[in-house]
């Protein structure tokens, strides 16, 4: 049985990872942390500690309490967040990573570390993005996420370290909301739907970008922690993607189910530019050949359970 940390627990990946982790190996074998108590607090249903990453005495105390063999370090500071403050978002996107991979090269754990989609910039491939290509983003977030994709597979090469990564597309949940994401509009826009029936997009039409529902995405890390290594030839990190659409199509298919539903467009330049500096489409045939990486939502019955379930906490 393993004995799994979670940190940053509370964002919107972590507050999902740590219940489906939970069933999977027993809530008392997964402790969540993260920085904000109260966020903890809401994932008390197994072991949890309140944790700033970035301190490497208090991560490595936690480790050694709970013999921690495999972290999973959900600690980000996403892309429109780290352009406002640059030197913030190094510090704690590779704080938070440099403590991992250190503690697990001393005390013999695995560590999974999402890469994203923002590792890629404007010179990579925009179509069906290979999994090998140029890497040469403009923003912080991304050259974190190359440079963690890089020290990654360092220390995998030169420690051993069970090290292992995907590169996540925008990810849309109904749980926890994503914060200063580019792709926070594809989740923003099925609360307005079902609140205003009308929504206000900060990306134009045209812009394609990868995207995944969160079952799938949780699914995927557990998969490929779980993955035989013999069958990895890569490591860090894993293109994976589950659709691709443009505003326009999620506001289409909102409107199958809410046909009032209106949409229209207020530019945010940042995160345009963020966004157009990203794949339109990633080609992820890697991870479902070394995985069997294989993802069960589509635009059309990811929107159909969004708009269920928002629905069902409105009521
Ligand atoms: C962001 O928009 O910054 C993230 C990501 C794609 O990594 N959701």
């Amino acid at each position: 049985m393993k004995n799994i940390l979670v940190v940053g627990a509370g964002g919107q990946i972590g507050s999902e990872l740590v219940p489906f982790l939970r069933k999977q190996y027993g809530a008392n074998n997964v402790i969540a942390a993260d920085i904000d108590e109260d966020k903890c607090k809401k994932l008390s249903e197994g072991p949890w500690e309140k944790l700033d990453a970035t301190d490497g005495n208090r991560f490595l105390e936690i480790v050694k309490k709970y013999k921690i063999d495999t972290i999973y370090n959900m600690v980000a500071l996403l892309s429109a967040t780290g352009e406002k403050n640059p030197e913030l978002a190094w510090k704690i996107n590779m704080g938070a990573l440099e403590n991992s991979l250190n503690i697990a090269k001393e005390h013999n754990c695995a560590v999974f570390t999402p890469s994203s989609i923002g590792a890629f910039g404007p010179t990579t491939p925009k179509d069906n993005t290979p999994q090998d290509t140029i890497m040469q983003p403009n923003t912080i977030y991304g050259v974190c996420k190359v440079s963690g994709e890089l020290l990654s597979n360092y220390y995998y090469q030169r420690y051993g370290v069970d090290t292992r990564s995907v590169r996540f597309p925008g990810i849309i949940s109904n749980v926890t909301l994503p914060g200063g994401g580019t792709t926070d509009y594809a989740v923003e826009i099925y609360y307005e739907a079902i609140k205003k029936q009308q929504y206000t997009c900060n990306l134009q039409k045209g812009t394609f970008l990868d995207m995944m529902y969160m079952p799938d995405a949780v699914k995927a890390c557990v998969d490929l922690m779980e993955a035989n290594p013999e069958k990895l030839i890569h490591r860090n990190s894993f293109n994976i993607s589950a659709m691709s659409f443009d505003p326009e199509m999620i506001g289409d298919e909102i409107k199958k189910h809410i046909p009032e539903f209106n949409m229209d467009y207020n530019i945010d330049k940042v995160k345009q530019t963020i966004a157009d500096s990203w794949p339109n489409s990633m080609d992820d045939n890697c991870a479902r050949e070394e995985w069997g990486w294989n993802p069960q939502f589509n635009l059309a019955a990811m929107t159909i359970d969004m708009l269920e379930k928002i629905e069902e906490k409105h009521q």
